[in-house]
């Protein structure tokens, strides 16, 4: 258990990665200790912080003397170590419903648009017009798919009436499909959105409102 030990978060504001992680913290009503690593400047590269993530990626969380990377492990940790807030249904078959909706995000769009792989197509001669398309199609594609699966169930949220992994997952890369001017009018992943972002958890975690977006601007 994790309950009255310090956590840190390794992250940055406008990471979705961590942005992820934020939102689970708060659902589970847990205070944390920000450290951000400006991605733009390449503090996510440095030594110290490879100590920490190996893969350079934010975030990473300390906690009880151990650190953890890859944020969906990080929010499964979370859960499984504080019953507040469960972000996962009982029983197997709704377990692995909602970790494949998640995983759409998590395993099969967001690694196809993160910084590291913009920045290489950039290398091989993508303009940036060019990269953003990239970046557009592979979300329209991921939050189409998304839609399609969690598009039978009623209630609010992704998979009824409690908010899961899938919702914690879903309303960070809604930022990125912002940022890179992709479509999101599928099914009901704008009515999903709007449920969240009444949740003091999903506002609290949202990039405007870290620190550190005042302190770098346009990450
Ligand atoms: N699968 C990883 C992805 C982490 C990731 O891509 N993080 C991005 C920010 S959202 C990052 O640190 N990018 C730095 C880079 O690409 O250099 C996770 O879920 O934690």
């Amino acid at each position: 258990m994790t309950d009255n030990i310090p956590i840190v978060l390794h992250g940055f504001w406008r990471s979705t990665a961590s942005w992820r992680v934020r939102i689970a913290l708060g659902l589970k009503g847990l205070d944390w200790i920000d450290v951000p690593h400006h991605l733009r400047l390449g503090e996510q590269r440095a030594p110290e912080y490879l100590a920490l993530n190996p893969q350079g990626f934010v975030p990473a969380l300390e906690t009880g003397g151990e650190v953890l990377t890859q944020s969906m492990a990080i929010c499964e940790f979370l859960d499984e170590t504080h019953a507040q807030a469960p972000l996962l249904p009982k029983g197997a078959m709704a377990r692995a419903k909602v970790r494949a909706a998640a995983q759409v995000i998590a395993c099969d769009t967001h690694p196809l648009q993160n910084l590291k792989v913009l920045k290489m197509l950039k290398k091989r001669g993508l303009d940036q017009a060019a990269t953003d398309a990239w970046a557009a199609e592979v979300i329209e594609s991921g939050l189409a798919a998304f839609a399609s699966l969690v598009g039978k169930n009623d209630g609010p949220y992704c998979f009824g009436d409690n908010v899961t992994l899938a919702d914690v997952l879903l309303v960070p890369q809604l930022g990125n499909a912002r940022r890179f001017g992709a479509r999101f009018d599928f099914g009901r992943i704008a009515q999903i959105e709007a449920a969240c972002m009444k949740l003091p958890a999903f506002i609290a975690a949202a990039p405007e409102n870290q620190p550190d977006a005042e302190q770098t601007g346009a990450g």
